[in-house]
């Protein structure tokens, strides 16, 4: 049975126009931070130099080319590898009073290129990452480091099948090299990200395929590797907790994506629960374990299980963790990190696809984003600033009202040499409003917002052709001259306090 497709036929008009109105509710604290963001993979190129391992997304690149829209890649996207220089001068510019962090990723291969350690570091890729930091800081712009953001060393995937192995091998792996990061670059960044989305790993690395390592598992290796990514990530945080926060004082969390997913009627209990299980499959599938109890959602463990036994498979699709690895689970998070960009709507839908149980069946949820909603040059993403509201709201109210750092917002056009990017400036004030909202009407403890992105980068299967950057960058021109655009000065100019804070 074919998934729902709302796009087509709803209509949406109980839905109230977005406020154009800018900071109806006043200001922002005089504590919140403001920051800009990209990863390396998306921005580097410099894929083979220096001695850097691949990655996943360089083997996927190469050998799949017809999986990305325009058949490019990341080799040498906005060059940044060459370039700290014109990046530093891009986001000093954008500081201006108020935004006062970069949030980057470090590449793994480039700095430990087989991914284990005993094979060996690669100091140039080591040393690009402190001058980043040092030059950051020498410019009084905070680094906020993620430490996983999709590029897997290869190594590690031919040899254990990556996130897939559950013998340990590779979360101590994943172990070792963020002890490595801790120990080299500590002394300066006081805030760890260990995984960004790793919904998105699971479900396209290793799901539907639709992203490297491009392992097509819809109904086990989903959920497999979503299991060795959590342990990872509790490893990471209690290495850090345990060996390094004492003295360099930072703190460290997780980055997780949810699209705020609204009853398609919401006077429809059906349609709530349908929601609800779409969260628990989303977020709460890596947010229960680390924010709440230290084991999946119930509805999680329990669709899972049924769906299992209609088909006749008698092991567990969603592995078990040990109560000792839920006590490790719990409470590993001193911020919750999230990324959003849009909402979809909600149906409840029950179908068994012949294939086999998938992850997305096992929800009995299905959604879509709507006709009516304004759209963007991403075929998911539609604006819908309403919807970071209540799910801050929804945050605040399931895992205990935790610190909120949003890591990622932003939105996508076509222009090939246009400035002029009103739909972004537009769709910016809309979402921060919102987020201003939650802040003031509904006490939601937001500290922090973060731009995606810095610049115009190499989006993924959609190559150069989706354009998230508050500067324009030229990808045929060698120098990758980057030039802002009008909204890099709208988002420069909002943050009224002018009291710069670290994240
Ligand atoms: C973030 O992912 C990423 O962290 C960032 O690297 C990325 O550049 C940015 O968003 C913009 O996409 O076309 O149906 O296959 C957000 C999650 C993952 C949402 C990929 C869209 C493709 C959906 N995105 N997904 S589909």
């Amino acid at each position: 049975m074919p998934r729902y497709r709302f796009k087509d036929m709803i209509s949406t008009s109980k839905f109230t126009e977005p406020s154009h109105e800018i900071f109806y509710y006043g200001d922002f604290p005089n504590t919140f931070a403001w920051g800009t963001t990209s990863s390396a993979y998306q921005i580097e190129g410099g894929w083979n130099e220096d001695g850097k391992g691949v990655s996943i997304w360089d083997e996927f690149t190469h050998k799949l080319q017809s999986q990305i829209s325009d058949g490019s890649s990341g080799n040498a996207a906005c060059d940044s590898y060459h370039r700290i220089d014109q990046d530093i001068k891009i986001i000093k510019e954008l500081r201006g009073i108020s935004v006062g962090y970069y949030r980057f990723s470090l590449s793994w291969p480039r700095i430990i290129p087989t991914g284990e350690i005993n094979d060996g570091i690669n100091q140039p890729g080591v040393d690009y990452y402190n001058n980043l930091i040092d030059e950051l800081l020498a410019n009084n712009i905070q680094p906020m480091v993620t430490l996983y953001h999709w590029d897997l060393p290869q190594a590690l995937q031919d040899k254990y099948e990556g996130w897939l192995d559950q013998s340990g091998i590779i979360v101590k792996a994943f172990a070792d090299y963020t002890d490595f990061c801790f120990k080299t670059y500590g002394d300066r960044v006081k805030f760890w990200i260990t995984f960004n989305e790793p919904f998105i790993t699971a479900q396209l690395g290793y799901g539907v395929a639709a992203f490297a390592p491009g392992h097509y598992s819809p109904g086990e290796g989903v959920y497999y590797a979503a299991h060795s990514i959590i342990k990872s990530h509790a490893q990471a945080y209690h290495i850090y907790n345990n060996t390094y926060r004492e003295s360099q004082k930072g703190q460290i969390g997780i980055t997780l994506n949810t699209n705020w997913v609204e009853p398609m009627t919401t006077t429809d209990l059906d349609h709530i629960e349908a929601s609800q299980r779409s969260l628990a499959f989303s977020t709460g599938w890596f947010a229960e374990p680390i924010f709440n109890s230290g084991d999946y959602p119930d509805v999680m463990i329990w669709n899972v299980g049924n769906r299992s036994e209609y088909y006749n498979i008698t092991y567990d699709r969603l592995p078990k963790f040990t109560e000792e690895e839920k006590e490790l689970n719990k409470g590993t998070s001193d911020f919750f990190g999230l990324n959003h960009y849009t909402s979809n709507l909600i149906v409840p839908c029950s179908y068994y696809p012949e294939e086999g149980p998938t992850y997305d069946s096992d929800q009995e949820a299905c959604g879509d984003g709507c006709a009516e909603w304004p759209p963007s040059a991403s075929s998911w993403l539609y604006q819908v600033p309403w919807g970071i509201r209540k799910l801050l709201i929804w945050i605040k109210r399931t895992y205990g009202d935790p610190v909120i750092y949003i890591t990622e917002n932003g939105i996508s056009e076509h222009f090939s040499d246009g400035l002029d990017d009103d739909i972004r400036v537009n769709y910016y004030k809309n979402y921060i409003d919102e987020v201003l909202k939650a802040i003031k009407e509904d006490d939601v403890n937001v500290k922090g917002y973060t731009a995606w992105s810095l610049m115009d980068n190499f989006e993924w299967a959609e190559g150069y052709s989706e354009r998230f950057g508050l500067h324009w960058v030229n990808f045929t021109d060698p120098e990758r001259t980057r030039i802002p655009k009008k909204s890099a000065s709208y988002y420069r100019s909002l943050a009224g306090s002018g009291t710069y804070v670290r994240p």
